[in-house]
């Protein structure tokens, strides 16, 4: 995405060049505006319309029908009942005014600049995407502890994302991080962040070619470089990064890759040692060997530009792909009526699919009974300047997953993984974003909140925030200060709570805001590419990687954790600056929504 971070200067360009404004829509993240986009999604959700009204068990493929039979033709199981604890609100703060809810946790710089190299302050970061290494990490050259993609804020359209190797400082060392030098904190800020300890490189994907680009979208396929990088662990322990390139089907499309092969000392790290990929090795499974397109199946159900897909991996051997998680519905055609979360208009429903293999996939999975999970709270937009807006839903950050029991828990048996799926335990989580726009297209504000769905078939959607999420010095626009961090800031507990209890929080507020290193976020907006479990040493396994082959077995978990764990959060800011969040994961599954027509287990409702 492109575009200058001051509005005047914005306005110069608009008013300068007309070319330009539609190369920037083009841009944009997410929701494209281009009405070519808008007609094209239009008329393929029509088309599926027609297709899936009913689960006719003989219309779909017969690779698919086993599924079929076994999941979508049953009533939905219900819900762990640790799945109604998500509505709790334990540490979050409501702000009655901006309709935000805020985590006590604080954004943290990050920089690309490694130890011994020259800072070059003309190279901007934004869009962070972080994945966690294994355990062994720790004992290689620098010691890093993540791996860290992020877009280099470039003049023109180029795209251009550079990786590295990371690690993160702090005033004192945990068992994840280390204590901050002062070079560090010339570079962080006192609060510390993250750090690349490799140089980074710039990630060399090549070019895709396109079936077909019309429109606003024809000189897409000539801009240079891949779009919007997202990386994650898959459930056999491959590191992947998913991108948005040309389409062989389409305009845009998503391709996948394993890291390992654009990333050597990546390869090296975690292959320990052993045969390199191609050797059979085995640590150097590969799913994903090449860049290869993922699919829509049937293939008239495919847009001409698709974007934000989420992958996940529900056991070791399976994944599937979200392409749209609350439906499109909504905003094809958005009134804040069909939002209540009753509506029966399944158009442009919750989508999602099985990978069967080279970019393949099955047929729609969605089960005919799970229910749109809109509702009232999640209406128009509470800026009262902004009024009858009701934004636009589109999927953020890629999944992790997580099962419902702390790692204590796990370790005595009492809630083995492959049990944790049957009974439910086993969920998947991750960011969605609903974008304001003003009237030029260009974004407001993403408002952030969380998705859980099941780890069973048929994988329902079970809860959404109740309202978007922000962390402590993070701020919501187009609020005043004032409106965001007003002193009397009460919560929850409104008046409700003693004034003792208020005291103490503006206390500590009081202090950490003043350290001279901390900051209140001024970022008009901010967008979360991704989600990643924080760093854990091998004595936070829980047993499993002891057995024959742990290098793998690590690796596998490493998009998988357990209540108490950390998650961090990447975090761009304006699309210039980027930044990182670390929330306990109970933190930030609170305050949701349970969506319509979820039951909990052994609770009548
Ligand atoms: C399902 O589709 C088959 C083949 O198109 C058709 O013969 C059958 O009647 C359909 N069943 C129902 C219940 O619609
Ligand atoms: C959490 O906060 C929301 C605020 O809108 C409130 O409706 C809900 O009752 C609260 N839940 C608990 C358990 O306090
Ligand atoms: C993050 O880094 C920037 C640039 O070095 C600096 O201006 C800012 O104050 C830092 N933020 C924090 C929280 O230290
Ligand atoms: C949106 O909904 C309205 C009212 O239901 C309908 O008249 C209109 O045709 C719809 N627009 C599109 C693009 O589907
Ligand atoms: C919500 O859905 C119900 C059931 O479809 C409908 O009767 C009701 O009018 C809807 N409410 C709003 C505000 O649209
Ligand atoms: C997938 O199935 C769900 C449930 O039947 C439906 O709401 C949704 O529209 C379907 N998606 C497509 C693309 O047909
Ligand atoms: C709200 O009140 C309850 C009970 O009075 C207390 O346990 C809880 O910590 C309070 N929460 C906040 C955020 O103040
Ligand atoms: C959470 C919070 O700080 N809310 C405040 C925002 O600002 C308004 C008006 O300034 C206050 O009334 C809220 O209490």
């Amino acid at each position: 995405m492109f575009y200058l971070p001051s509005a005047r200067r914005w306005f110069v360009l608009v008013l300068t060049s007309l070319s330009l404004l539609v190369c920037t829509r083009l841009f944009q993240h997410q929701q494209p505006s281009a009405s070519s986009f808008r007609q094209a999604a239009l008329r393929s959700y029509t088309q599926r319309d027609t297709q899936f009204t009913l689960i006719n068990i003989t219309h779909f493929p017969d690779k698919d029908r086993p599924f079929l039979e076994k999941h979508l033709t049953r009533p939905i199981p219900t819900a762990h009942p640790l799945i109604a604890s998500f509505q709790t609100n334990s540490t979050a703060t409501f702000n009655p005014v901006t309709n935000h809810i805020r985590l006590r946790n604080i954004l943290y710089n990050i920089t690309l600049t490694g130890p011994g190299r020259t800072h070059d302050p003309a190279a901007r970061y934004f869009n962070p995407a972080i994945i966690p290494l294994p355990y062994w990490s720790s004992s290689s050259q620098g010691a890093p502890k993540y791996v860290l993609v992020s877009r280099l804020v470039t003049a023109g359209f180029h795209q251009e994302s550079h990786i590295c190797l990371a690690d993160i400082c702090t005033p004192e060392s945990k068992f994840d991080t280390r204590e901050c030098t002062p070079d560090d904190i010339s570079l962080l800020g006192p609060r510390g962040g993250l750090r690349c300890t490799s140089a980074p490189i710039k990630i060399n994907i090549p070019p895709t070619p396109a079936e077909k680009c019309t429109g606003a979208w024809t000189a897409f396929p000539d801009i240079p470089g891949f779009h919007d990088p997202r990386i994650f662990w898959s459930g056999k322990g491959e590191p992947l990064i998913l991108v948005n390139s040309a389409s062989r089907y389409g305009c845009v499309g998503l391709w996948i890759v394993d890291l390992r092969t654009l990333f050597p000392e990546l390869d090296t790290l975690l292959g320990r040692g052993r045969p390199l990929p191609g050797q059979l090795g085995a640590g150097a499974l590969m799913s994903y060997p090449h860049l290869t397109e993922i699919t829509r199946n049937p293939r008239s159900s495919r847009a001409s530009v698709e974007k934000n897909w989420v992958l996940w991996f529900p056991s070791r051997d399976e994944a599937y792909v979200h392409y749209d998680m609350l439906g499109h519905g909504h905003h094809l055609n958005s009134t804040a009526k069909s939002m209540n979360g009753t509506s029966t208009d399944r158009r442009g429903g919750r989508t999602f699919a099985k990978l069967t293999g080279n970019g393949f996939t099955t047929t729609n999975l969605t089960h005919p009974d799970e229910l749109p999970c809109f509702g009232a709270g999640l209406g128009e937009d509470t800026d009262t300047a902004n009024h009858g807006n009701t934004g636009h839903w589109h999927q953020g950050s890629n999944a992790l997953r997580l099962i419902l029991c702390t790692r204590a828990q796990a370790r005595s048996g009492a809630c083995d993984e492959d049990n944790a799926v049957e009974e439910g335990r086993s969920v998947h989580f991750a960011i969605m974003h609903r974008k304001f726009s003003n009237e030029m297209d260009l974004p407001l504000r993403y408002e952030r909140y969380v998705v859980v769905w099941d780890g069973r078939p048929p994988f329902q959607v079970l809860a959404v925030s109740r309202w978007p999420v922000l962390m402590r010095n993070e701020r919501a626009k187009p609020w005043t200060v004032a409106e965001n961090w007003s002193e009397d800031n009460t919560g929850w507990n409104g008046t409700g709570m003693g004034n003792s209890l208020a005291k103490r929080m503006k206390a500590a507020r009081g202090h950490d805001w003043h350290d001279t290193g901390d900051f209140r976020s001024d970022a008009s907006f901010t967008y979360t590419p991704s989600l990643a479990w924080s760093w854990k040493p091998h004595s936070a396994g829980i047993g499993d990687e002891d057995e024959e082959d742990d290098n793998v077995e690590t690796m596998s978990h490493l998009g998988m954790g357990y209540l108490g764990d950390e998650v961090l959060m990447g975090i761009g800011l304006d699309d210039v600056r980027q930044a990182f969040a670390r929330v306990k994961v109970d933190d930030l599954l609170q305050c949701m929504r349970l969506c319509p027509g979820v039951e909990i287990a052994g609770k009548r409702r």
